[in-house]
């Protein structure tokens, strides 16, 4: 769409909706993606998360973990390992694309959780004011880091629907709170759909004043310099088949070298 403009000479395209999303997310620190699934499909998935929070939960206590205790609770750390169905939600087609638009070529998974927003109000881990790269206060040019917050159930006023500060990832502190209560936006969406965030704009789960609990998965993807939450080539190995690519967005292949030796051995063999 071409606005009406004067003594503008460099403008951005928005060729299509994704286009437009990418500005999105550089301009605000977010967008929202559908991540085109069936009803039944999305129905399947719960069903599947409900099964691997249960899993998690009796696999946890078995080993003598009070998971509530060490704040673990709200969290199935690495859900695709627990139900392999959810890789297709972290290989989502459009979300790809967007991402080659944000992070460039190559990006790696750093983490991918199953998240509960437990109903009646009750405390949440993720409902205070946070970045996804945490402690940092730089701002940077381009996206270093994007969360794909993935609502498995409808976000809405009353689940406890995300609230980002729009734009807050261009500005190094933490912005006063009284801009804050002016501006900040409560994202809600229909289930099945991303919630696409710059790692960097400041964002928040609500509190869940419905009855029921509010599931989401999110997925951190970052340029390879940024380490893994958890070393994902060590944690899954070679069980599940993935394709060249996708081992790649895993992050095989960037193991560091272990010695002075190793790296000229890579040398030598590049260059044969
Ligand atoms: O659950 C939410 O609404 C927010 C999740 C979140 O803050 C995060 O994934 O970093």
């Amino acid at each position: 769409m071409q606005l009406d403009r004067y003594g503008v000479l460099e403008g951005k395209p928005d060729d299509t909706a994704l286009d437009t999303m990418d500005e999105e997310v550089r301009l605000l620190g977010f967008t929202t993606l559908d991540a085109g699934l069936t009803e039944t499909k999305l129905d399947q998935l719960s069903d599947l998360f409900d099964r691997a929070a249960s899993t998690y939960r009796v696999r946890a206590a078995e080993q003598g973990l009070d998971l509530k205790s060490i704040a673990e609770n709200d969290t199935i750390r690495l859900l695709p390992k627990e139900e392999p169905a959810f890789w297709e939600i972290v290989f989502n087609k459009n979300l790809h694309v967007l991402l080659n638009k944000l992070l460039g070529g190559y990006y790696i998974l750093n983490q991918v959780n199953g998240l509960i927003n437990r109903g009646n109000g009750s405390e949440y881990h993720q409902s205070k004011y946070h970045r996804d790269l945490p402690y940092q206060h730089f701002t940077s040019s381009r996206p270093l880091a994007i969360n794909a917050l993935f609502a498995l159930d409808p976000f809405t006023l009353e689940n406890g629907a995300t609230r980002v500060i729009p734009a807050s990832h261009h500005r190094e502190a933490f912005p006063p709170g009284t801009l804050v209560s002016r501006n900040e936006k409560q994202v809600t969406v229909p289930r099945g759909t991303f919630i696409v965030l710059d790692c960097m704009v400041y964002h928040a789960g609500s509190s869940n004043r419905s009855k029921r609990d509010r599931r989401a998965i999110n997925h951190v993807f970052t340029i390879p310099l940024i380490r893994q939450q958890l070393h994902l080539p060590s944690t899954l190995g070679e069980e599940v088949e993935f394709t060249e690519s996708q081992r790649r967005t895993l992050g095989y292949g960037l193991e560091e070298y272990r010695s002075v030796d190793e790296w000229l051995a890579s040398r030598a063999g590049m260059a044969s």
